[in-house]
């Protein structure tokens, strides 16, 4: 593993543009934190909207080179951007753990879930195709086609600085598509090694350029997405921010993919295994320090079962040790930076103020560093906002019920629609469950949902369009159909 100081030597801190890290053409550069000192780690170029358009300009020129290109050769590249990415795993992980703050093992977790969307639509970009029918009235066939959209945008969250990239980057450049990426401003260095990553295995110059920005994300997508060169953004990140751009991006009519924020229930009916459902908890929870938008956000417990499952959990999180992600003592990280530990702070004492008891945790830890410890709470009032809101951090809120159609009506009592989890070891109720929950994804008896083969996605004010699976693809590619009426004099 490369050590800390030569790997932020040697991540490129620039815009990326024509597979060189060049300065913004403000010169202005803007610093990344590490969560668990406040320290900066880096300055890295901050990009303008003069920056941004040079990299539509690029996409705008490769794209139809990139298009052209055989779909075994883009898959050639997609694979080896796949194995060098495995290749420099520990400098990716210690990346990823000191700008996002998680722990060491969850950002090799992330490298490997990540560099999974590169191999797998990899092998997605050669069976792009499409098929021939014959018209019913008997006047010739219907040719049915797919192709790229074109040059697309992609902004992406901190909280999963590689996978976020690559499950777009990967099924765009897959399809033929030119990308432009706006990294998060708190972890654009994942983003740029990547990129690097990708030119040293071979992607031509223009097809992925890289533009970060301190401050300005909204001037940057807006001009982006007003520029008639751009076909497509696809954005994963806050619920405000994704519907704004639903808006902003309907001037130019753009295809648009949205993965929003969720608020997940974690069911535990009384028959379920209370040691496996207490390990899919932890998971659901505590992975990615509860910043994921499948977190479990509202755990109902049903009302025999639920005395003993907060005994256990509240044993388990007491006992976390909380660190900086790089410490190999450190079972949780830090929160991402100072509005996302004032915000996580602020629903538990509202929490509290309205009558919710805290069983362990609830007061977040003296700096520096953006720490909050493993916190669960009980007798938490319904619509408070910690149950109507995504926490984005590792609290837990147990409510208890009696039957299942309190359970489901209690879940699906929110805007949001994207991850859903139960346990229970009774077949039928399995089925009749998972078909209630308005829920784009549902884990019966796990913890743990994502995997770059199923098709991640929401619904409701959780998003639009799938990401990963073998419809990911689908969201770069045009549907054309040719009528053809061969000559037959
Ligand atoms: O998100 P934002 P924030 C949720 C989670 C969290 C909350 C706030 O609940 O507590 O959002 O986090 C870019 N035009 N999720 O404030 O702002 C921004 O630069 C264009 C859920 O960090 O949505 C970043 O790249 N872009 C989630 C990205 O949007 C804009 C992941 C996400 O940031 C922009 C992250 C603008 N006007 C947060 N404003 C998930 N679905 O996993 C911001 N951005």
């Amino acid at each position: 593993m490369t050590d800390r100081r030569t790997l932020l030597a040697e991540v490129p801190t620039g815009i990326w543009l024509s597979n060189t890290s060049v300065p913004a053409k403000s010169g202005k550069t803007f610093p990344v934190i590490d969560p668990a000192t406040g320290d900066v780690l880096v300055e890295v170029a901050d990009g303008g909207v003069d920056d941004a358009m040079a990299a539509v300009a690029e996409a705008a020129e490769a794209g139809p080179k990139w298009a052209a290109t055989p779909a075994r050769e883009r898959a050639e590249i997609l694979r080896a951007a796949f194995e060098e990415v495995q290749r420099r795993s520990d400098d990716f992980a210690l990346l990823m753990t000191l700008e996002m703050g998680k722990i060491l093992p969850e950002s090799v977790g992330e490298v490997n879930y990540g560099a999974e969307f590169l191999r797998w639509f990899s092998e997605e970009a050669v069976r792009v195709g499409g098929r021939t029918t014959t018209a019913p009235a008997g006047n010739g066939e219907i040719l049915v086609i797919k192709q790229p959209i074109g040059p697309s945008y992609a902004i992406t969250p901190w909280n999963f600085p590689l996978a976020m990239g690559t499950r777009k980057i990967g099924p765009a450049l897959a399809a033929g598509c030119p990308m432009i990426v706006k990294p998060a401003e708190d972890t654009p260095l994942t983003m740029l090694l990547l990129a690097k990553v990708f030119a040293d295995v071979g992607l031509p110059p223009g097809v992925l350029t890289v533009v970060p920005t301190g401050t300005g994300s909204a001037a940057q997508s807006a001009a982006v997405m007003a520029d008639r060169r751009v076909r497509k953004v696809s954005f994963t990140g806050s619920t405000g921010v994704g519907s704004l751009l639903i808006k902003q991006s309907a001037d130019q009519v753009l295809s648009t993919s949205m993965e929003l924020g969720g608020n997940a229930p974690f069911i535990v009916f009384d028959d379920a295994d209370l040691d496996k459902a207490i390990e899919g908890a932890m998971a659901a929870k505590m992975r990615n320090g509860g910043e994921a938008c499948t977190a479990a956000n509202r755990f109902f417990v049903q009302n025999g079962i639920r005395p003993a499952f907060t005994a256990a959990l509240t044993e388990r999180l007491s006992t976390m040790t909380v660190g900086p992600g790089y410490d190999d003592t450190s079972e949780l990280g830090p929160l991402i930076n100072a509005k996302q530990l004032d915000r996580v702070a602020g629903l538990v004492d509202e929490a509290i103020e309205a009558g919710a008891t805290v069983q362990t945790g609830g007061t977040r830890l003296d700096g520096p560093g953006f720490f909050y410890p493993p916190t669960l709470l009980t007798d938490v009032p319904a619509h408070c906002r910690i149950r109507d809101e995504e926490i984005f951090g590792p609290v837990v809120v147990i409510v208890g019920f009696d039957t299942e159609d309190e359970a489901v009506a209690a879940a699906n009592d929110t805007d949001y629609g994207l991850a859903s989890y139960f346990y229970t070891n009774d077949l039928n109720r399995t089925k009749r469950v998972a078909a209630r929950l308005e829920y784009g994804m549902v884990g019966v008896n796990r913890g743990v949902i994502s995997d770059p083969a199923a098709p991640f996605g929401g619904v409701k004010h959780s998003g639009l369009g799938v990401e990963g699976g073998v419809t990911g693809i689908e969201e770069y590619l045009d549907t054309k159909y040719i009528a053809l009426t061969p000559h037959t004099d």
